[in-house]
């Protein structure tokens, strides 16, 4: 096996392709997006993740990769276009993966390798995407071999969790999985596993599943925390001491492509899903809870609020879902003046960003969604004198509260009690 398409050249697609290219193979990225295979082409990567432009340069040096609009003969194919998501009937979108299917169609033969590394269904594999591949008249384990491995990299670490962590491969047959192999151990450095294609899709989405269950968990104790005046934090942090507990962090929400929607994806079937259902209510309702929280400390209606932080989590520049879209878009229901300032993504579609100074002029209340490290280092003082009320909300727990109360903001942190003395007497 010597050559490779890779469709999609997104977060997982890019650093599969050139990883893939540097490992010996003559690969072909391809992305409908011609913004973005001309970019390529000429050396840059649309993604900002440690390690991706040195990689790009040294297998755009070798010769072992390109960007395309459209695929070309090859003896594998990586998918790895997006699964987008219908909000209304919380359904996996899987028009992408299928147009990938009939864009490589007229490719396959000699049990030509497919590989689906974008999150689907369990069960989507056989009932959705070989029903593509057959229609076109292929014959599955003759024609084509269709391997699920789903991708478990995460962004802000994507290259090297993509060569770390270990990969699970769902093949049809031997022949199918030994190829796959072959071709994954050729970058992998974790182990890989092989199962079938469906408990493979099914992997992937309970991995998702049992993070946002973990997360509804931990913002559940922070709303039981408040009404109960503790501080959730410290006694999370203390269970987590015990060997078996591992509580994740509570916040404003769950944002991002994959944890926020993934859970859905077990919920369409006959089997009952009430667990992984009211995650996904506890989490998406946390926007409206910091919302309350700003009610309660800012005596002023409307209020001017500056947000800090659109990504969805700390150090990304992607704010596909995240809780800050949420919480601007109730603040300005109730026609409260919002600003934003988010110094990590560069533009958004929706909201203007502004400078730190700008985002704060005349604020009455600073709410800390996003826990970029930046943040933690800002200088208090100097922003107090700006803002008509000094209130701030931390909802990651990344401030030195002392820090912001000696500069004269009052502090409320998600998940700790209002009336709670600061310390033990
Ligand atoms: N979050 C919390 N509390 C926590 C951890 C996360 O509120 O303790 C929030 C984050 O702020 C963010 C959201 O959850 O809004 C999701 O962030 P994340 O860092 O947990 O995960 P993702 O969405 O960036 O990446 C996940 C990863 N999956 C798992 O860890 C099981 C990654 O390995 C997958 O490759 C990725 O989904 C994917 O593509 O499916």
């Amino acid at each position: 096996m010597k050559r490779v398409c890779v469709l999609g050249l997104g977060h997982i697609g890019l650093p599969t392709a050139i990883l893939v290219a540097q490992s010996g193979y003559q690969v072909v990225g391809v992305d409908t997006d011609e913004n973005i295979v001309r970019m390529l082409n000429n050396g840059i990567s649309h993604l900002q993740e440690a390690g991706i432009d040195i990689l790009l340069e040294n297998v755009r040096n070798s010769g072992s990769f390109c960007a395309k609009k459209e695929p070309e003969e090859a003896d594998a194919y990586i998918i790895a276009v997006p699964t987008p998501f219908d909000e209304d009937s919380k359904q996996a979108d899987l028009r992408w993966v299928r147009s990938a299917m009939h864009m490589i169609s007229p490719f396959l033969r000699d049990c030509a390798l497919v590989i689906v590394e974008s999150t689907i269904p369990p069960g989507a594999s056989e009932r959705v995407l070989v029903p593509v591949l057959e229609t076109a008249g292929l014959k599955s384990g003759k024609d084509f071999n269709l391997v699920y491995c789903p991708e478990r990299a995460m962004p802000s670490n994507l290259v090297s969790e993509m060569v770390y962590n270990d990969r699970i491969i769902g093949a049809p047959n031997k022949t199918s999985a030994n190829a796959a192999r072959t071709l994954y151990s050729s970058f992998v450095k974790g182990a890989i596993h092989i199962t079938t294609v469906r408990t493979a899709e099914m992997c992937k989405v309970i991995e998702n599943t049992y993070r946002d269950v973990n997360i509804a968990l931990a913002n559940e104790l922070a709303l039981i925390a408040e009404d109960v005046q503790i501080d959730i934090w410290q006694a999370i942090e203390l269970a987590n001491k015990h060997p078996r507990v591992n509580i994740l962090r509570p916040g404003p929400g769950v944002g991002g492509h994959c944890i926020a929607v993934d859970p859905w994806f077990l919920c369409t079937g006959n089997a009952p899903s009430d667990l992984v259902r009211a995650a996904r209510t506890i989490n998406d309702r946390m926007p409206d809870h910091v919302i309350a929280i700003v009610k309660q400390i800012v005596n002023i209606d409307p209020p001017n609020i500056a947000v800090f932080g659109i990504a969805y989590k700390g150090n990304v520049d992607d704010y596909r879902q995240s809780p800050s879209l949420r919480i601007i878009e109730l603040a300005e229901d109730q026609g409260w003046s919002v600003k934003v300032y988010d110094p990590i993504v560069k533009k958004t579609r929706d909201y203007p960003l502004l400078k730190l100074e700008e985002a704060v002029r005349d604020s009455d209340c600073i709410i800390i969604a996003t826990d970029h490290d930046v943040f933690s280092n800002i200088n208090p003082t100097a922003l107090a004198p700006l803002m008509r009320h000094t209130n701030v909300i931390d909802t990651r727990n990344i401030l030195d509260k002392e820090k912001w109360q000696k500069a004269g903001f009052t502090h409320r942190l998600l998940g700790r009690g209002a009336k709670l003395a600061n310390e033990i007497s």
